[in-house]
């Protein structure tokens, strides 16, 4: 019996997913999205509502952790025993550095179209966490949107829109709202399609859930009382999870990140930055660092005004971060793949002790 594929797709199910399934798998299985993640166990939906659903133990414990299903990632799952037996091929996966002493990379949210960038118009307002954001996006492959949220508060956010917007240099957009008053889903309706799975980063306290339930349709009163129970409804945010809009849109919530570190893969610097990177060839030295060098157009570009000192200086750094956090990955899995084989050889070795060889 064949699944109705037709209820999956205002989960963001699309031809990508379909193709990677072979004729046996829709046979036996059902494609479930995942909605939140449980400790030893996931939620997904299939189109008619979550479910728990278990992990085969190769799910759950992959040769590498980022390979473990999130929050967005489409599963396999045996109808009647609601165990997931495969996880489909990513479409794009948003990951950021894991925090603390670790050189890998911990996974935000999978198969997500567009990047909802949020930050405030505040006193933190900062446009260098604005620009790691925009290197993840690019890093994934995903368009990222920034808003400018809390607009009501700030003397002129048309500026600091404009400001947003040169430095995202095309490869995306940026709006200011009142998140309060003004209608997201007006704002952003161009970038809104049936379909489109977006996810929602930002710091602690930006509008993030605001911002959710604005585009769900729930207005909080912008003036008078705040009682408990303005709350009854409201989305609110304790762990990552998607959430299904009108429209037929999916929003995964991520609750505020504090820290913002680069994964620890090359890609995202260079894509972001392309229009630096593209003048690198013609610096008079081919290993130029654009630090002060004779002959080099980076800089020849900060005279001109194309680029600010503090784009240039903001680039350099993200870029010295990216290539530290992807050594250190390289040097550990290096040492754990020679850590595997001594474990190898040991146990080879023993086992021919045993044999009396
Ligand atoms: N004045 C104003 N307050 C806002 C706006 N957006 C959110 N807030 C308020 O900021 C606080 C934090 O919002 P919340 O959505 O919980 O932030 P989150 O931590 O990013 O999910 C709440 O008290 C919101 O009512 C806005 O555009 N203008
Ligand atoms: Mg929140
Ligand atoms: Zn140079």
């Amino acid at each position: 019996m064949f699944f109705d594929f037709s209820l999956l797709q205002p989960l963001g199910w699309r031809h990508f997913f379909f193709r990677q399934l072979t004729l046996e798998q829709l046979e036996r299985y059902t494609p479930a999205r995942v909605v939140n993640l449980e400790r030893n166990a996931v939620r997904a939906d299939t189109g008619g509502g979550s479910f728990p659903v278990t992990l085969c133990s190769r799910l759950l414990f992959p040769d590498d952790p980022i390979a473990r299903p999130t929050v967005g990632d489409w599963l396999l799952v045996e109808p009647g025993t609601n165990r997931a037996v495969e996880r489909l091929e990513r479409s794009s996966l948003i990951h950021r550095l894991r925090p603390g002493e670790s050189s890998d990379s911990q996974a935000i949210a999978a198969n997500v179209d567009r990047l909802l960038v949020v930050a405030a118009l505040t006193r933190e307002f900062n446009l260098h966490r604005i620009e790691r954001y925009l290197v993840i996006a690019a890093q994934a492959g995903v368009t990222p949107l920034v808003v400018l949220s809390k607009a009501d508060l700030c003397p002129d956010p048309a500026a600091v829109a404009g400001e947003v917007s040169r430095r995202l240099r095309g490869a995306g957009d940026v709006v200011a709202l009142d998140l309060l008053r003004d209608s997201a889903r007006d704002a952003l309706g161009a970038w809104l399609d049936a379909g489109t799975t977006l996810a929602l980063v930002g710091s602690s306290g930006v509008g993030k859930s605001t911002l959710l339930n604005n585009l769900a349709g729930i207005r909080r009163q912008a003036t008078g009382a705040t009682r408990e129970d303005d709350d009854k409804g409201r989305h609110t945010t304790s762990s990552r999870s998607l959430h299904r809009l009108p429209g037929e849109l999916c929003l995964i919530d991520v609750p505020g990140l504090r820290e913002v570190g680069l994964p620890p893969v090359a890609g995202g610097v260079a894509r972001r930055f392309a229009h630096i990177e593209a003048l690198a060839p013609e610096c008079r030295f081919a290993d130029c660092t654009h630090q002060g060098e004779p002959g080099c157009a980076v800089r020849a570009a900060v005279q001109a005004g194309g680029l600010t000192a503090d784009e240039l200086d903001h680039y350099l750094r993200l870029q010295a971060e990216e290539a530290a956090n992807t050594r250190r990955r390289e040097q550990r899995s290096r040492q754990q793949d020679k850590a595997f084989g001594k474990m190898v050889r040991a146990t080879l070795r023993a086992k021919r002790e045993r044999q009396g060889r």
